[in-house]
C-alpha cells in the first residue's frame, strides 16, 4: 500500500469531488443493485449502512488514502499504548484502559493501570450491590430510596444519558435525579421531591473545583444538616474525584470516594467511577458488560482494516460531507425512546472534542473542523424540523440510530418505529422529483393551474445523506459499543484534522469573566469595566437581585 502526503490525498479527493457533485443517490443505487452488501458491515454487535452517501468505492479508496496520510492507525495506537497525545495538557488519553480486560498489560510512569482500574472497579461494584440490595443504611436506619448525581459536563452527560437508555434493565426501587446546572431550579425541583434520610448524593467533579458542582453540592449537604448532623454525612455523601484532598475538605470521607485519573477526560469518563449511577442502576454485571460492549469495539477499530473498519468509515464519510460536500452540521435521529439523550451526548464529545480552530502544532486552519452536532428521537423530530432536512436549504446529514428488537413488548409499536425510521432515509435519499409531483397531482385531478402553483412546493431535492446504525436490542453490551464506536469516530476525525481531540481550552475564558461578573453582582459598586451592553445588563441585574 503507498502512502501518499496528506496535501497529495486531499487533492485527489477534490478532484474526485467535482465529479461525485453531479452523481445522484437514487441512480447509484439504480445501476447497483448490491450497493447495499457493499456499503454496509457489521463490527461489535452493530450494523452500519452507508450506502445511502454519495459515494462510490473510488470515493471510499480515496478517504481511507487520506486516513493513512494522517496516519491514523499510528495515531491510534499511540492513544491504545498511553502515548501523551494530549499534547496542551501533557497527558495520556486512556479511556479504552478503562475498558480493558482484568490482565490486560498497560503500564504508565511505572504504574500498572489496568491493576487500578480493576481495583477502583471493584470498589464500585461493591458499593453499588451494597446500596442496590438495602445494605447500605441512611441515618436513621432506612434504606436508599433515590441517589442524586451532583456534576456537570463530562460527569453529568455520560452516566445521565446511560442510565436512561438502559432503565429497562435498572433497579426499580432506586430513583435516579441528575443535577448539573449552577441554576438553582435544577437542585431545588430535585430536592422538592427527596427526604433526606433516604438520600444518597454522588459528587462527581475530576478536579471537584468546579464552580456548578461545588455551589450544587454545599447547598445539597446544607439542605441535608437541616434533617441530619455532620458525622452522619458520610452515610449519604460519596464523591467520584481525582482531588481527595478537596474532596475531604468538603466533608466527605475519602473511604467514600471513588477515585480516577488525569488521563480520563471528562467527556471519555462513562467508563470510570463517573459510572457509579449507572452501576447502581444496573448492576455490577450490567456495567461490566456495558464495558465489555465498548472494550469488542476497541478491538475492532485496533485490528481491522481501514476499509473495513466502522468508526474509520463512520468518521471518514463524515469528512467527505463535511469538508468536500460542504455540510456544515449533522444531525443525530435515534429511533429509540430511551436514546433520547443520545444527540445531547454526541453533541458534547464531538463539538468539545474537535470543535477547534488550530492544529496540533499551533497553525490556524484553513478547512472546516467539527460540524454542529443536534438531533432528537424519531418520530418525534418528524414532527418538529425533519421540513428542513427534507426541504431546506442546507444539506444537513443525518444519522439514524434504532435497534431492531424493543425492551417493551408493547404489540405493534416496533413496526410503526422502524418503518418510520427507513422511510426517512428512504425520503432522503430519493426525494421526489417535478415528474413524480405532477403525475401524483394529476391522479387526484387537479386543474393545470392548481398544479402549476403547488408544485414546486411539493418537489424533495433528495440526494441527501444519511447512515444507520442497528442494533439488536439496545441493551449495556450494545450501548457500550454504540459510545465507542462514536468516541473512536471523534479520534479518527480530529487525526485527520490535525487538532487535538482532548483539550477544551474554548470553555476557559467565559468561566473568568462570570467570576468577576458574580463578584460585582454582589458587590456595591457600580460595574465600569465592561462594554455597555454587558455594564447594562449587570446594572439591571444588580437592581433587581
Ligand atoms: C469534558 C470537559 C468538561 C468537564 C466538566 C466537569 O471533557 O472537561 O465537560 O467534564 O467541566 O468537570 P469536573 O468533572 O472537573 O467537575
Amino acid at each position: 500500500m503507498i502512502t501518499s502526503s496528506p496535501s497529495h490525498a486531499a487533492t485527489a479527493l477534490q478532484d474526485h469531488c467535482a465529479i461525485a457533485q453531479s452523481w445522484q443517490l437514487r441512480d447509484l443505487f439504480a445501476r447497483d443493485t448490491q450497493r447495499f452488501q457493499q456499503f454496509s458491515l457489521e463490527a461489535a454487535g452493530l450494523f452500519l449502512d452507508y450506502s445511502k452517501n454519495i459515494l462510490t468505492q473510488d470515493t471510499v479508496q480515496l478517504l481511507c488514502g487520506l486516513a493513512r496520510a494522517y496516519k491514523v492507525e499510528a495515531q491510534r495506537d499511540a492513544m491504545f499504548r498511553g502515548d501523551k497525545i494530549n499534547l496542551t495538557e501533557k497527558r495520556a488519553v486512556l479511556h479504552t484502559a478503562l475498558r480493558a480486560p482484568r490482565g490486560t498489560k498497560l503500564v504508565i510512569e511505572g504504574r500498572d493501570v489496568n491493576a487500578d482500574v480493576h481495583a477502583v472497579l471493584e470498589r464500585v461494584y461493591a458499593f453499588a450491590e451494597r446500596v442496590r440490595s438495602g445494605a447500605w443504611l441512611g441515618f436513621t436506619g432506612k434504606t436508599i430510596t433515590d441517589v442524586v448525581n451532583i456534576g456537570i459536563g463530562g460527569s453529568d452527560l455520560g452516566p445521565e444519558m446511560a442510565c436512561h437508555a438502559l432503565r429497562s434493565y435498572a433497579q426499580p426501587t432506586l430513583n435516579l435525579h441528575f443535577v448539573a446546572n449552577v441554576d438553582g431550579h435544577d437542585l431545588d425541583a430535585a430536592l422538592a421531591r427527596l427526604n433526606p434520610e433516604t438520600t444518597l448524593f454522588v459528587i462527581a467533579s475530576k478536579t471537584f473545583t468546579t464552580a456548578e458542582t461545588m455551589l450544587n453540592a454545599g447547598t445539597a449537604r446544607n439542605w441535608f444538616l437541616k434533617a441530619g448532623s455532620t458525622a452522619d454525612l458520610a452515610r449519604h455523601f460519596v464523591a467520584v474525584s481525582t482531588n481527595a484532598t478537596a474532596v475531604s475538605a468538603f466533608g466527605i470521607d475519602t473511604a467514600n470516594m471513588f477515585p480516577f485519573w488525569d488521563w480520563v477526560g471528562g467527556r471519555y469518563s462513562i467508563w470510570s467511577a463517573i459510572g457509579l449511577p449507572l452501576a447502581l442502576a444496573i448492576g455490577a454485571e450490567g456495567f461490566a458488560a456495558f464495558l465489555a460492549g465498548a472494550h469488542a469495539m476497541d478491538e475492532h477499530f485496533r485490528n481491522a482494516p481501514l476499509e473495513q473498519n466502522m468508526p474509520v468509515l463512520l468518521a471518514m464519510v463524515g469528512i467527505w460531507n463535511r469538508n468536500y460536500l460542504g455540510s456544515s452540521s449533522i444531525s443525530i435521529a435515534p429511533y429509540h425512546q430511551d436514546l433520547s439523550q443520545f444527540a445531547d451526548y454526541l453533541q458534547q464529545l464531538e463539538m468539545e472534542s474537535n470543535g477547534k480552530r488550530v492544529t496540533r502544532d499551533g497553525t490556524v486552519l484553513n478547512e472546516a473542523t467539527c460540524p454542529a452536532v443536534w438531533g432528537n428521537v424519531g418520530t418525534n423530530g418528524q414532527h418538529a424540523y425533519f421540513q428542513l432536512l427534507h426541504q431546506g436549504t442546507d444539506v444537513i446529514p443525518v444519522d439514524f440510530i434504532a435497534a431492531l428488537k424493543p425492551n417493551h413488548a408493547l404489540p405493534g409499536h416496533q413496526p410503526a418505529l422502524l418503518a418510520n425510521c427507513f422511510a426517512q432515509s428512504e425520503a432522503l435519499m430519493r426525494g421526489k422529483n417535478a415528474d413524480e409531483v405532477r403525475a401524483e397531482l394529476q391522479a387526484q385531478s387537479l386543474s393545470e393551474t392548481d398544479i402549476a402553483a403547488l408544485l414546486p412546493h411539493k418537489i424533495f431535492p433528495g440526494n441527501r445523506p444519511s447512515n444507520t446504525i442497528l442494533l439488536e436490542r439496545l441493551t449495556p453490551a450494545s450501548l457500550g459499543a454504540l459510545i465507542a464506536l462514536y468516541e473512536h469516530k471523534v479520534f479518527v476525525q480530529g487525526a485527520v484534522w490535525n487538532v487535538n481531540s482532548f483539550d477544551q481550552w474554548g470553555v476557559e475564558l467565559g468561566k473568568v469573566l462570570a467570576k468577576r461578573i458574580e463578584s460585582e453582582l454582589s458587590g456595591d459598586a457600580q460595574p465600569q469595566a465592561h462594554d455597555s451592553s454587558t455594564n447594562g445588563l449587570i446594572a439591571k441585574a444588580k437592581a433587581a437581585l
